[in-house]
């Protein structure tokens, strides 16, 4: 009867460079481990809808790959994606820390930031900074980003995303939910799984290694009464980098398996098996015909 017509829902785009935060923040703003995180840049490839739903709005949040200026085919494709959760979004959300420099993002956000749409910029990580040095970038922000509205949070203490949730709604329009108001995303639960794993790529293995990997679940069987069967192939982009994922007796192998599973038994709050294999796919960020074929 009432209330519904004050209902407000949207698309947020979640954007900034590499490492800022923003897979952390939107995990955050959730309550729910969902998007990939690690210490290395460039770990989010896609844009991934995040959906937090109440009695008085949705908000539909893309996260995002991180901004940069792209050097072969997969990070074109994923300046694409980011492109298009800009395009899509009602709000942008522009998130930036403290250890990024503010001139060095207004030169690479000049050419991408509509003028139509509100721009809040989020400043991450206040935790790693005393009051002093948050308020000077703050205030250096405020005359680089005119336009925008400025909050300091810390993604990782969760301080802040209240007012940054209500900051947001403002600026939403009135409009019904997109999605069921139980949907937390609109990825499948197998693109979820590939990431958990690609996380623990990230996590474990050095320099180009995690960079030059694609994972895949190739086979998602419930089977009644047993543990899920999962089968999952990771691509390398050079026959050198197999060995290396394998590692000695198949020990780095193995813990990635061990280290993916549990946190894919967590995330789908059931017991599964994980099979895991290597496959080269020579070149598959360069070629445009590869990335096609791996969903990019
Ligand atoms: N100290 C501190 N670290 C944070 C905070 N938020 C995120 N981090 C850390 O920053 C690193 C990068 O976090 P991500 O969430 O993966 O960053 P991202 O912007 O999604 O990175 P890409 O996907 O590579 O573009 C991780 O090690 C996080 O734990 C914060 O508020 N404080
Ligand atoms: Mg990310």
């Amino acid at each position: 009867m009432n209330g519904s017509s004050t209902f407000r829902a949207g698309y947020v785009a979640l954007i900034g460079r590499p490492n800022v935060g923003k897979s952390t923040l939107l995990n955050a703003l959730l309550q729910f481990k969902l998007s990939i995180v690690t210490a290395k840049p460039q770990t989010t490839r896609k844009k991934i809808a995040g959906i937090l739903n109440n009695e008085k709005f949705q908000i539909i949040f893309y996260d995002t790959p991180g901004l940069l200026q792209p050097g072969y085919n997969l990070q074109r494709k994923m300046m694409e994606y980011l492109q298009e959760a800009i395009g899509d979004a009602d709000v942008i959300v522009l998130i930036t820390d403290v250890q990024t420099s503010p001139q060095e993002l207004q030169d690479l956000t000049r050419n991408i930031l509509p003028t139509n749409k509100p721009v809040l910029l989020i400043l991450n990580k206040i935790d790693l900074v005393g009051d002093n040095k948050m308020n000077t970038l703050l205030k250096t922000y405020q005359e680089l980003f005119p336009q925008s509205g400025y909050l300091p949070v810390s993604a990782r203490r969760k301080q802040g995303l209240e007012s940054l949730i209500n900051k947001v709604v403002d600026f939403l329009p009135e409009h019904p939910p997109y999605y069921p108001q139980d949907y937390l995303s609109d990825s499948n639960e197998r693109f979820f799984i590939a990431e958990i794993i690609r996380e623990k790529i990230f996590e474990f293995y050095q320099k180009e290694i995690p960079y030059a990997c694609h994972v895949e679940i190739e086979d998602m069987k419930e089977k009644k009464g047993r543990k899920d069967f999962i089968q999952a192939v990771i691509y390398v982009d050079q026959p050198s980098q197999k060995g290396i994922i394998i590692g000695s007796g198949g020990k780095s192998l193995k813990h990635i398996g061990e280290s993916s599973r549990r946190d894919i038994e967590t995330f789908l709050g059931r017991p599964v098996y994980l099979e895991l294999y290597v496959k080269v796919l020579k070149n598959w960020r360069k070629k445009m015909s590869a990335l096609k074929n791996l969903g990019f």
